[in-house]
C-alpha cells in the first residue's frame, strides 16, 4: 500500500465522474466522498463528452444498462481518451445477457481502459473461461490468477478480479490482496463502491500497480476495521460504518 496516493487524493479530491448503476449510486456517491473524493453521477448522451471532459476519472458500469446509455458510456471514454483521463471498465453481470456482453464488446472495442475490475464471473466471460455466476454475483471457483493474465493480456490493460483473494495483473506484474470481510459479499455496491475508488487512485501519479493495490488493499482494510466495531451487528450496521472507515488514515486502519 503506497499511503501517498491516499493523501494526494484527499488534497486534491479528484473528480470522477460515474455512468454507474441505479440500484448503486447513492452508496457510491457517499463511499467516495468519505475516502476523499469528488463524484458527479451523468448518463445523459448530451453531456457525456462535456462532463468527463472536465473530470479527473471515469467510471463506466453496466450494472443497469439500458440500449441508449451505451453510447453515453463510449462518448464519455473517448473524451477521457482524448483528455488523458483514466477510464475504469467494471462489466458488472455482463455473462446474464447479450446486452452486456456485446456493450462490453462495443465499449472495449471504442474506448481505451485503464483498467477493468469485476468479480471472477464476470472477468472470466470476458476471456471466454467457463465460470458459474448468477445475475451480478460470481459463484464459481477456479483459478482467478490465470482469468487476470488473460484479461491484462488480451485487452492491454490493468485487470483486478476481486472476491475473497483480490488479483490486479498489469501485464507484467501479478498481485495477490488478501484484505476484506465476508460482510462485502452481504451489501450490494460494494463492488461498485470499489470500482469508483479505483477510478481516484488511479487519478494519482503512482505506479499503476501500486494505485491498484492501494485501492483494494485499503478497502479491504476499512471493511475489516468496519466489522469488528462493537456496534456493527449485521450488513445493514457494517455498510454505514464501512462508509465511515473509508475516511481514516492508514495507519488508523492498520492499527486494528
Ligand atoms: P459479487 O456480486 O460476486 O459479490 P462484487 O462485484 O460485489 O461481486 P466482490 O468480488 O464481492 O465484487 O468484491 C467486492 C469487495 O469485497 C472486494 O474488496 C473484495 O476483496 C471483497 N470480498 C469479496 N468476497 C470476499 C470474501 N469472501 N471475504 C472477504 N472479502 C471479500
Ligand atoms: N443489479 C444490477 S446492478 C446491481 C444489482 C444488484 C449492483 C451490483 O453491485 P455489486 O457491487 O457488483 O455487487
Ligand atoms: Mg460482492
Ligand atoms: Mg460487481
Amino acid at each position: 500500500m503506497n499511503a501517498e496516493i491516499i493523501n494526494d487524493i484527499r488534497k486534491n479530491s479528484p473528480l470522477i465522474h460515474h455512468l454507474t448503476n441505479q440500484v448503486v449510486m447513492n452508496f457510491t456517491a457517499n463511499g467516495l466522498l468519505s475516502f476523499g473524493g469528488s463524484p458527479i453521477m451523468a448518463k445523459a448522451e448530451e453531456e457525456a463528452s462535456e462532463m468527463a471532459s472536465i473530470a479527473d476519472g471515469v467510471l463506466i458500469n453496466i450494472g443497469t444498462l439500458t440500449a441508449n446509455e451505451l453510447s453515453a458510456m463510449i462518448l464519455a471514454g473517448k473524451a477521457a481518451n482524448q483528455k488523458g483521463i483514466p477510464v475504469v471498465l467494471d462489466p458488472v453481470g455482463v455473462a446474464a445477457t447479450s446486452l452486456r456482453s456485446s456493450a462490453v464488446k462495443q465499449i472495449l472495442e471504442e474506448v481505451r481502459v485503464a483498467a477493468i475490475k469485476g468479480n471472477a464471473g464476470e472477468m472470466a466471460h470476458l476471456v471466454q473461461v467457463p465460470w458459474r455466476s448468477k445475475g451480478v454475483e460470481s459463484i464459481g471457483a477456479g483459478n482467478t490468477e490465470e482469468i487476470a493474465r488473460k484479461i491484462a493480456k488480451s485487452y492491454q490493460t490493468t485487470a483486478v478480479v476481486t472476491g475473497k483473494t483480490d488479483i490486479i495483473c498489469t501485464g507484467n506484474t501479478t498481485i495477490h490482496n488478501e484484505t476484506g470481510h465476508p460482510f462485502l459479499t452481504k451489501v450490494t455496491g460494494a463492488g461498485c463502491l470499489l470500482g469508483s475508488i479505483l477510478t481516484a487512485c488511479l487519478t494519482t501519479d503512482a505506479p499503476i500497480e501500486e494505485q491498484a493495490l492501494t485501492a483494494v488493499e485499503f478497502y479491504g482494510l476499512a471493511a475489516k476495521y468496519a466489522a469488528n466495531r462493537n456496534d456493527v451487528t449485521g450488513s445493514g450496521s457494517f455498510s454505514t460504518r464501512f462508509i465511515d472507515a473509508l475516511s481514516l488514515e492508514v495507519i488508523e486502519l492498520e492499527r486494528r
